[in-house]
């Protein structure tokens, strides 16, 4: 049962012992023998960041687990740091949610050969680098991009050359390959005729998003396009700005889907602007101070947890909008 774990660890782990020690006289809300945790979080750039962040603090404080939050601002260098402080303050997991998917090998070997086992929260890192973690808590992004193509091929699958535009997440990060791979994948799997007009990243982010929007607006201007595809919802309403400043009419003069789910995407969504949402949950924070205590006592765990999500079309928007939680 352990061999999994400790295949994962290397033999750094059997020199130092999986328990490892948790700093001196830990004053964190869980006491001396508290399981110390360092948690490299990606960064504040959404409504699903904060509530993921919010969510992980949340538990990490119910299970008397002491938490030392990094913040990495966006920047792979910064989450490298922060890995290496948790290293030489020998916490007893590191969490890690990687702003892209290379990059790693370095650091998570340094992180094996100290013997301290490495969980991924929410992204995942390139196969290369699999057996330097041991398991990834998150989403499954080329699903979503599955769920959002299919919608798609229902509403223009008549259509033998839809146009789309695109509004990819951060370049090199998980969701964004796998959402735009999965998408793209369901749309020729169903055999439908498209056009990708353009294409680029507007890094997560509203202000990113909008300013693409408009310099794809500027460049092509609106009314032969059919559908924008945004990553998640903060680009898709920095876009559906752009395209209201434009004199569009979003969510009619072109279909808007978005991925997440917030009270914000969901709003815009009532208010007919958004068509189509692919929820991501960002509330695992319980179910990840599990999978850390069951990594930090050596026991086998799945090589990746799915959180559970779902879809939404127009009829539901307005019945889902009180469920949201961020
Ligand atoms: O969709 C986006 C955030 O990695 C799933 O990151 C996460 C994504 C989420 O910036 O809003």
């Amino acid at each position: 049962m352990l061999k999994k774990v400790l295949a994962g660890l290397g033999a750094g782990a059997l020199l130092f012992g999986l328990s490892a020690c948790g700093g001196d006289g830990d004053s964190g809300e869980g006491g001396d023998d508290a399981l110390v945790v360092g948690f490299a979080q990606v960064g504040a750039e959404s409504a699903w960041r904060t509530a993921n962040s919010d969510s992980v603090k949340a538990a990490a404080e119910a299970a008397g687990v002491e938490l030392q939050f990094v913040d990495g601002q966006q920047e792979q260098e910064k989450q490298i740091e922060a890995i290496r402080n948790f290293i030489t303050q020998k916490v007893d997991v590191i969490v890690l949610a990687p702003v892209v998917e290379t990059g790693w090998t370095e650091v998570l070997t340094e992180a094996e050969q100290a013997g301290i086992p490495v969980v991924l929260a929410d992204r995942g890192i390139e196969d290369a680098d699999e057996a330097l973690y041991t398991t990834r808590l998150g989403s499954d992004f080329v699903a979503e991009g599955h769920s959002a193509g299919a919608w798609a091929a229902e509403t223009f699958g008549a259509d033998t050359d839809f146009r789309i535009l695109e509004l990819q997440g951060t370049t090199g990060s998980a969701p964004a390959n796998d959402r735009k791979a999965g998408f793209f994948d369901e749309l020729d799997t169903q055999g439908v005729g498209y056009t990708i007009v353009d294409s680029q990243s507007g890094n997560f982010t509203a202000e990113e998003g909008k300013a693409v929007m408009e310099t794809f607006i500027s460049t092509y201007g609106l009314d032969d396009i059919d559908l924008l595809y945004a990553h998640n919802d903060e680009m898709g309403l920095g876009a559906i700005q752009a395209i209201e400043e434009a004199g569009k009419v979003p969510g009619t003069d072109i279909q808007v889907i978005i991925v997440d789910g917030s009270a914000a995407g969901f709003q815009a969504g009532v208010d007919g602007k958004v068509n189509y949402i692919v929820e991501c949950n960002p509330a695992f924070g319980d179910q990840l101070m599990d999978v850390v205590a069951q990594v930090a006592n050596g026991d086998e765990v799945e090589k990746f947890i799915a959180v559970e999500e779902g879809v939404f079309d127009s009829t539901q928007f307005e019945a889902e909008l009180p469920n949201r939680q961020f």
